[in-house]
């Protein structure tokens, strides 16, 4: 089954987001495979954006995320690198349609709210940056015979 990375950056964690973001993950249908609260420290929040290196944005960018805790999530479910892109809505808050968490809950691009990584193989490098292996649990949910 697919996996993607997930970040609910400090602002979403500051404005008390964190359960209203979570359930819409939940209702989707897509299974928390890991989850835990965290700093980032500027060497990791480096290594993550490592392809916006050298744009203007890049330092404000490492002060945002690195600026207060941050809940990070691996999720696992069918097509999810797609669907949750979907949710999260445009990068920048003023073009994201209502319903997105960014459309929903965001006004500047830089304080977006919400993380999630850009193809299958993004998914990959920033779950091995932010997880060990043993926490990456394996695990089935009843629910889930009604949803496949
Ligand atoms: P993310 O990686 O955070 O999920 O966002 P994204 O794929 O939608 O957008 P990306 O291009 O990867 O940009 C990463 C984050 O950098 C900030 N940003 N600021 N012009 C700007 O001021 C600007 N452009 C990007 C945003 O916080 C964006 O989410
Ligand atoms: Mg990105």
């Amino acid at each position: 089954m697919e996996r993607t990375f997930v970040m609910i950056k400090p602002d979403g964690v500051q404005r008390n987001l964190i359960g209203k973001i979570i359930s819409r993950f939940e209702d989707k249908g897509y299974r928390i495979v890991a989850m835990k609260l965290m700093q980032v420290t500027r060497d990791l929040a480096e290594r993550h954006y490592e392809e916006h290196r050298g744009k203007p944005f890049f330092e404000s960018l490492i002060d945002y995320i690195t600026s207060g805790p941050v809940v990070v999530m691996v999720l696992e479910g069918k097509d999810v690198v797609a669907g949750v892109r979907k949710m999260n809505g445009a990068t920048n808050p003023a073009e994201a349609a209502p319903g997105t968490i960014r459309g929903d809950y965001a006004l500047d691009i830089g304080r977006n709210v919400i993380h999630g990584a850009d193809s299958v193989e993004s998914a990959q490098r920033e779950i091995s940056i932010y997880f060990k292996e043993e926490e990456l649990l394996n695990y089935e949910k009843v629910t889930e015979k009604w949803i496949y």
